[in-house]
């Protein structure tokens, strides 16, 4: 299932009508496409389930939503019209990993802020080719790829942007406060509820692209946790209410969007004083496992790059990419 430019602005302007009738001239100027292309992008949204009437001479009215929390052209209305990014949106029923495929549409394209979406992942990625447990329907499962202006030594900051996004969301859509364990992982009680990853493809000067992969834990239950061998993590949904992947996915999006961009406009300064804010691991006793050592200490902070600072009685290390055990309780 896709969703183009013109069905995401056509559900947003139908959305903003709150029922009444939205003229045919009217969407064809807001969207500057033909009377027939409004009516296709019409046909199409009735495809992904929102159930439109038309009023012969006079326009088009949304009667219901769709019911499917994932439906494309949903989500992108979702998203305030000053981010770009979740113009184009994929949804898949089962892909090897949402990374590949958004790499590979996005590369054929010019798309910045692609988001590809998959109800299963076969091959679903960690990092350094871990595995991601991506039941069917029991996560939300997604990758944004986009050009980033920035070095390639900075690629952590995308991470961090990527974690504060994704803690933001969570509180406001669900309520729910999880803690933020650099690098990328985000706990609820302590237990690990999302997972991100970032690959870019770069050159020594400048990233080319970026593909950030996250995935939360929704639906999967304790028993489906265990018997993957998590018994350390958790799923979101495990409240009374039930968790709209769809709302949960947009605000992310537009959450990462702003943090991106303020990236750039502020060389990071904004996003690295909310995350040392944020970061539940600074300040804890904690053990860095890279390929190479171990590494036990306090974490004293987050370096201009994304980098953890770890101190002990030999002095203080700094840490790039590397996995943290908290010895500290959260
Ligand atoms: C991560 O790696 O946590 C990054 C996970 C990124 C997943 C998303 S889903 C959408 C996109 N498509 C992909 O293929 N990947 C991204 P890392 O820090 O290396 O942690 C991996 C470890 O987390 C594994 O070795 C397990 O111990 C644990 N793990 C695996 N599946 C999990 C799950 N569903 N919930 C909690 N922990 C899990």
């Amino acid at each position: 299932m896709k969703s183009r430019r013109a069905t995401v602005e056509l559900s947003r302007l139908l959305r903003d009508s709150g029922g009444t009738v939205v003229s045919g001239g009217v969407v064809s100027r807001a969207l500057s496409i033909s009377r027939q292309a409004v009516w296709k992008a019409v046909r199409d949204l009735e495809e992904e389930g929102f159930v439109v009437t038309s009023v012969p001479q006079k326009g088009y009215i949304l009667r219901e939503l769709p019911g499917y929390d994932l439906a494309p052209s949903l989500i992108g209305s979702m998203i305030s019209s000053d981010c770009p990014w979740g113009g184009e949106i994929h949804v898949f029923g089962t892909v090897p990993s949402t990374q590949e495929a958004a790499k590979r549409i996005g590369r054929q394209s010019e798309i910045d802020g692609l988001v590809v979406i998959a109800e299963e992942q076969t091959k679903g990625r960690g990092r350094r080719e871990r595995i991601w447990i991506s039941p069917r329907g029991a996560g939300l499962y997604f990758s944004v790829f986009f050009r980033p202006r920035m070095l390639p030594g900075r690629l952590q900051l995308v991470n961090l942007a990527a974690g504060l996004a994704v803690r933001e969301a969570i509180l406001t859509v669900c309520g729910t406060t999880v803690s933020l364990k650099w690098p990328n992982d985000l706990l609820f009680e302590g237990r690990k509820i999302c997972g991100i990853l970032s690959e870019a493809s770069s050159d020594p000067e400048r990233i080319r692209d970026c593909c950030t992969g996250i995935g939360i834990n929704i639906s999967l239950s304790k028993e489906d946790l265990a018997g993957a061998g998590l018994e350390n993590a958790a799923s979101l949904g495990s409240g009374t209410e039930p968790v709209h992947r769809g709302i949960l996915c947009a605000a992310v999006i537009e959450k990462f969007y702003h943090l991106i961009e303020g990236l750039s406009a502020d060389g990071g300064k904004t996003l690295l004083s909310r995350y040392r804010e944020e970061c539940s691991t600074i300040g804890k006793n904690v053990t860095v496992l890279t390929e190479e050592e171990r590494f036990a200490g306090r974490a004293a902070g987050i370096g201009e790059n994304g980098e953890l600072l770890v101190e002990n009685r030999e002095g203080t290390r700094s840490f790039c990419a590397a996995d943290v055990v908290h010895a500290t309780p959260d």
